[in-house]
């Protein structure tokens, strides 16, 4: 039998019971629970405690946050931009005003963490890869896509194939609004057939390449191809 996977629950590499986890959890964001500024709590005060144990959601809406190098990105929208490059033939940075003038795509999909825990009909809105290489335009040569997160070092890719999907997105709306700074803000990219560990948040960088590579949880363990149901880990 191999060992089990490490995951975004564990603490400094050591694995923490889910009851002690929410029992640290618990006592830290009580209080500010009431005064509704969980939000805040989640951006601000999350440093107080180990990276590992960013996966609080308040209100119990199912999300857990994840971030493996706190504190969170911030967006700025007169400064962000979105690089593409790699083997295209025009590489190019969007602001959001570009990205949200390509063709936009809207979806309803369920999100699976390889942890155990879902979040049913989550509405997205974004851009479809095609929509977004076609701007670009793809060289011959390239046969996946790597996403990197202003989070660094979280990085994942996916085949072209797998980004053709028809459900796969780079998006910039979550639940009917601009993506919240704790999921992503301002884009992610979301890939309902796969894990959540393939789904980048505060995505900064698309690079197309060769081949795809190993991403920060395959790195640690987790299959790349990370179908819900068909990959390791569970
Ligand atoms: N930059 C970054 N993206 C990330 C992660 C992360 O730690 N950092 N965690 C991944 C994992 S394992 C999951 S399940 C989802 C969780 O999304 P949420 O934090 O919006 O709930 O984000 C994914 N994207
Ligand atoms: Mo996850």
């Amino acid at each position: 039998m191999s060992a089990p996977l490490p995951t975004p629950d564990d603490a400094e590499g050591r694995p923490v019971g889910r009851r002690a986890f929410l029992g640290i959890v618990g006592v830290g964001v009580s209080s500010l629970l009431w005064g509704g500024v969980a939000t805040r709590w989640l951006s601000d005060a999350s440093s107080a405690l180990p990276s590992s144990l960013q996966s609080v959601v308040p209100g119990g809406t199912g999300w857990r946050i994840y971030s493996v190098n706190p504190p969170f990105p911030t967006y700025d929208p007169t400064t962000w931009r979105l690089t593409v490059d790699g083997l295209v033939e025009r590489p190019r940075t969007f602001t959001m005003a570009q990205l949200q003038a390509l063709p936009r795509a809207d979806q309803t999909t369920d999100f699976h963490c390889v942890t155990g825990w879902s979040v049913p009909d989550v509405h997205w809105a974004g851009v479809r890869f095609a929509d977004l290489l076609a701007a670009v335009g793809v060289s011959p040569a390239a046969g996946a896509i790597e996403f990197a997160s202003a989070e660094e070092p979280y990085v994942d890719s996916l085949t072209l194939e797998q980004a053709r999907a028809p459900d796969a997105m780079l998006a910039y709306e979550m639940d009917h609004g601009p993506i919240s700074r704790e999921h992503g803000a301002p884009a992610r990219l979301v890939v309902p057939q796969m894990y959540g560990y393939k789904g980048v948040k505060w995505v900064s960088r698309i690079t197309l390449t060769a081949q795809a590579s190993d991403g920060y949880w395959e790195q640690r363990g987790y299959d790349r191809d990370a179908y819900v149901g068909g990959s390791n880990g569970v």
